[in-house]
Parts: structure tokens; C-alpha cells; sequence
């Protein structure tokens, strides 16, 4: 994926598995010129016991790009299959959104679902000694060929080690990717019906201790790096925490080092919460708005109203805030109106930029997925594009949109648009400027040329934006 963004839970799980006491290698095949060769050598040289395979992104959940993978991915794990006989556990968030299907997919034996720094520990520590796994939280194994999943069990944060962050080449990712990833907490348990966190993370919301953040903030400034962009789902839920952690940045004297962009949920937000986010160095803020009508909101299981979005803009303006709004477009009842509704309310409120996705990102596991099955076959689903076909548990990228508007929803979202140049349109240009942050070129030419922060910062910056 390009630009490249550092894998930051790889970093994590590294720093718990030497406090563990194991030995760790960390092979990195971002910036690889041969998988196999790479591979082959590393298997040689180290002959680990158990290999771990992070999967981030099954695909690009982007309508008008609709790349899956898995193919590639799977290709990674066969490779690490004919080089060593060691176990090979599959993790991460992409993973852990559809760990069955995605250990079919790939016929892994083992995955781990969730978070990785207790389990995987877990996993080592029942090989090394020889014990059984089947009681390993998290764990994904195979029993007569078929996949069982073990309990999840939520890990309390504050008693995870301190993350050094130092396995991953964090320069070289900045220099890369114009961004560092940090998280300060984990689990959502909002409502929204299309939203596949809650499974992979959880629903019960766990703190990194304010202090924490800051200290693992510091240690990648040593490292060189001062952009970066939040890991939680949304860094204002729940919000005296959101408060808490700014204040620790600026207690390590930190606000004035460091730039970082968020990902918010458009309420809670207020003044005073603006004014911290501010002196802690904050730059920028990505809304999850989805729609600006309020019909729309309420069935894609939002807990704000259009009415929310006016505050955000007011008070991200009076205190010198960039900030975008993320549209949703598309999901069950979207209309022509409803549409039009939005994009006018977005020019009204005059955000730096907005981001538009088309269609529904439907995900097993989901209350979307429920409704769409509720609706009748999914294969014979007019309302489904994408990976209609054999594709019944939803792994391969499938989008849902609304009867009335269809695959005509680009062209009508286009015309609303008017040529407004803040809005991402959902389409890829010939210079590849364009809303979906895989395979972008303009993004990797700017930040090769100097750029930081935020992506969609960057893209606004140049000028980009709604150019194609
Ligand atoms: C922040 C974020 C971004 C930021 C990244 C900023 C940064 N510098 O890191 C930005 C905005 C750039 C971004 C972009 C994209 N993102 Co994003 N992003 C996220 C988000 C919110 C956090 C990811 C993260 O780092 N989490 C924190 C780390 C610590 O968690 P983790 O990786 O899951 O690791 C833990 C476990 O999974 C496990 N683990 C991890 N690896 C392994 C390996 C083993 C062996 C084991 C045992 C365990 C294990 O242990 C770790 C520690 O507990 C996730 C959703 C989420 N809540 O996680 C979406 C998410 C990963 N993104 C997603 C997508 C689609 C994208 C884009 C492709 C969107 C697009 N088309 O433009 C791009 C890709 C960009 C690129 N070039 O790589 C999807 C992926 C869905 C899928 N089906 O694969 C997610 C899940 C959002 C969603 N709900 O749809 N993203």
C-alpha cells in the first residue's frame, strides 16, 4: 500500500513479546524487492518457532477502487509455509474483522483475533512448554479440519508494557508515509450499523493511561518523527479521557513538538475540548459526519443530528482547527434529496475539505449485514455491487446502495458536487489525486517532496481536492 503507514501493531506486540522473555525478529515486507527472497532468507537465518502475520487490510473499502488483498496476502503466507515448518498465526484488524473466513481463505491453521499482546504471548508460551492451546484467548485453531475461535478476553491497557516502538523503522515510515500512528485507547461501543470496529476491537472501551501516550509520543520524537494521526476508532469517546491525554502532552512539554490529526465523532465536541486539542499540538480533525440528513443518520445508527455538524465547524473555526467531514453515501434510504441535503449543508458549513464515500462497505457480523440479508438473497441483490458472486460471507469488497440511486449515485453525487474543489470525489483521476489512500501517487510524490500530516491535509494543501 502506498503511501505506507507504519505497522504500528506490529511495533506494540514486539515490545510485549521480549518483556515475555522471547526472541524477536521483525521482517518488514513493505519496502521488499523479492517476498520470496526475503522471506527465504529470514527463515533461514533466524528459524523462528512461530512466525506471525499481521493482515491490516483485507481490501480498500473504497467503491470506485475495490482492491481485495487477500490473494496477495495468502501468496505471503505460502511462501512462509514452504519456508519453514514453524506455526504461522494471522492477526491484525483487517484479520480480525472475518478471522474464520480469512483463515480459509488463506487455510491457515492458526490466527489470532483481537489484540495480540497477551494471546500471542499465550500462544508462545503453550508451544515453548509444550501445553495445550485450545484455552488461549483470542485464539483461532483448527480442530478435524474445522475453525474454532476462542473466547475473546479485552486486555486492560494500563498493565500492558511500556511501547518503545522500536522494531519498526519508524524514519523510514515517516519519511515514506509523512505520519506516525498512535493509539490511546481501544473498543467502541457505538451504534453504527455498518461498522466492523466494534467486532475487531471490541465494545468495551479501554484506556491507555494518559501519561502512556505521552511518553510513547516522546519516544518517537527522539526517533525524528513529529506528525502523527490517532489509532483509535474515535479519539473524542470518551471524552474526559480525550481531555485527559491532550493535558498529558502538554505537561511532557510536548504541544509545541508534536502535530497530530484525529479522528472524531462530531459529538462529544465543545470549546474547551478545541482549546486542549489546540495547545496539545493538534492540527487537524477528520468528523465522521456520514450525512447531513437527519433521517439518514438516525437509520445508519448515528447519535448526532445535522444540527451537531454547525457546532463542530463553528467551534473547530474560532479555535484555528483544520478540519474535513467524512460523508457516508449511499446506505439504506439514501435518496437523491437526501444527498443533495448533505453536500448543500457541507457548503454551508465550509470545512477544509470533505471526503465522500460511495456505498456501503457491508461486513458479516453487522447490523447492515443483517438488514441487507433481511432484503432477500444477497447474491441476486440488486442493491449489492462489487463481489456479488460466491462471496456469502461478505470477505470479498461488496458495497451496498440504495435502490433508488444505484450505480447512478457517482454521477448524481458529481453533479451536486458542481466542481466545488474542497469535496474528494469518489472517483480516481489520471494522477491518481483522489480520495482512496491506497496506490495514491500524488500523496506519495508530495510527501517524498516534504509534505506531512494528515492525508487529506496534504491532498487540500495541493490543491487537490476535488481536481479530477
Ligand atoms: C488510524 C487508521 C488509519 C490512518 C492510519 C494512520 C497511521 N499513521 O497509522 C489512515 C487515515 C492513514 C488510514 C488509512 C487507510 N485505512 Co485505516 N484505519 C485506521 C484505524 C482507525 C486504526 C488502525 C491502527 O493502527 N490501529 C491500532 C493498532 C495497534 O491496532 P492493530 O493494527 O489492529 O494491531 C493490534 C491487533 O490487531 C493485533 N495484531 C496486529 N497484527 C498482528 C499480528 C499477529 C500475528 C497477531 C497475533 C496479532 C496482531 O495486535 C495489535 C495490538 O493489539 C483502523 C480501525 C481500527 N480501529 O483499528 C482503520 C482501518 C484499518 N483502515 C481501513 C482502511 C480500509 C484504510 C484505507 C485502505 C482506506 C482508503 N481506501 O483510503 C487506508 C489505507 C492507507 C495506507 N496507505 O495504508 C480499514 C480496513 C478494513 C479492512 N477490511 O481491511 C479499517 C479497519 C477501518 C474500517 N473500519 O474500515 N487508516
Amino acid at each position: 500500500m502506498k503511501p505506507a503507514i507504519a505497522p504500528i501493531g506490529l511495533d506494540y506486540l514486539a515490545d510485549a513479546l521480549v518483556v515475555a522473555g522471547h526472541d524477536v525478529r521483525l521482517l518488514d515486507l513493505c519496502f521488499t524487492n523479492s517476498l520470496e527472497d526475503d522471506i527465504a532468507a529470514a527463515c533461514r537465518s533466524f528459524a523462528p518457532h512461530a512466525v506471525g502475520l499481521t493482515v491490516r487490510n483485507t481490501d480498500d473499502c473504497y467503491f470506485s477502487g475495490q482492491a481485495f488483498f487477500l490473494p496477495e496476502i495468502k501468496r505471503i503466507f505460502d511462501l512462509l509455509r514452504q519456508h519453514t515448518d514453524a506455526p504461522v498465526v494471522l492477526g491484525g484488524v483487517g484479520f480480525s474483522i472475518m478471522p474464520a473466513a480469512v483463515m480459509g481463505f488463506c487455510s491457515a491453521d492458526f490466527g489470532i483475533a483481537g489484540e495480540g499482546e497477551v494471546a500471542f504471548v499465550e500462544f508462545l508460551n503453550s508451544l515453548q512448554r509444550r501445553r495445550a492451546w485450545e484455552t488461549v484467548p483470542n485464539l483461532l485453531f483448527r480442530e478435524n479440519g474445522v475453525v474454532r475461535q476462542n473466547r475473546a478476553e479485552p486486555v486492560d491497557l494500563s498493565r500492558l508494557p511500556a511501547r518503545r516502538r522500536t522494531f519498526v523503522d519508524n524514519r523510514r515510515y515517516f519519511a515514506a508515509g509523512g505520519q506516525a500512528g498512535f493509539e490511546s485507547k481501544r473498543g467502541c461501543a457505538m451504534p453504527c450499523v455498518y461498522c466492523a470496529e466494534p467486532m475487531a476491537k471490541g465494545r468495551v472501551t479501554r484506556l491507555m493511561p494518559p501519561a502512556a501516550v505521552a511518553a510513547e509520543l516522546a519516544a518517537l520524537v527522539a526517533q525524528g518523527v513529529d506528525h502523527f494521526h490517532t489509532c483509535d476508532s474515535e479519539f473524542n469517546l470518551p471524552a474526559g479521557h480525550a481531555r485527559e491525554v491532550c493535558r498529558a502532552i502538554i505537561q511532557a512539554g510536548l504541544g509545541e513538538k508534536v502535530r497530530w490529526y484525529a479522528y472524531c465523532a462530531p459529538k462529544p465536541f465543545d470549546g474547551e475540548m478545541a482549546a486542549l486539542f489546540k495547545r496539545a499540538g493538534c492540527a487537524g480533525i477528520d468528523f465522521g459526519a456520514d450525512s447531513g440528513n437527519d433521517a439518514m443518520l438516525g437509520r445508519l445508527g448515528r447519535p448526532f443530528r445535522a444540527c451537531d455538524l454547525a457546532d463542530t465547524a463553528r467551534i473547530c473555526r474560532e479555535h484555528g482547527l483544520r478540519f474535513m467531514y467524512d460523508l457516508l453515501l449511499g446506505g439504506p434510504g439514501e435518496t437523491r434529496e437526501s444527498l443533495r441535503e448533505s453536500i448543500t449543508l457541507m457548503r454551508r458549513l465550509e470545512p477544509d475539505c470533505v471526503g465522500l464515500s460511495i456505498g456501503m462497505r457491508v461486513y458479516d457480523g453487522t447490523a447492515a449485514a443483517q438488514f441487507v440479508r433481511d432484503e432477500g438473497e444477497p447474491e441476486a441483490s440488486p442493491n449489492l455491487h462489487g463481489a456479488t458472486r460466491g462471496n456469502s460471507n461478505f470477505l470479498k469488497p461488496v458495497f451496498y446502495i440504495a435502490p433508488t440511486l444505484g450505480r447512478e449515485i457517482v454521477a448524481i453525487v458529481r453533479e451536486l458536487v458542481a466542481g466545488d474543489t474542497r469535496f474528494f470525489l469518489p472517483e480516481v483521476s489520471s494522477d491518481n489525486a483522489n480520495y482512496n489512500y491506497n496506490d495514491n501517487t500524488a500523496l506519495v510524490q508530495a510527501i517524498a517532496a516534504g509534505a506531512r500530516g494528515a492525508y487529506w491535509d496534504i491532498l487540500n494543501k495541493m490543491g487537490k481536492p476535488g481536481t479530477n
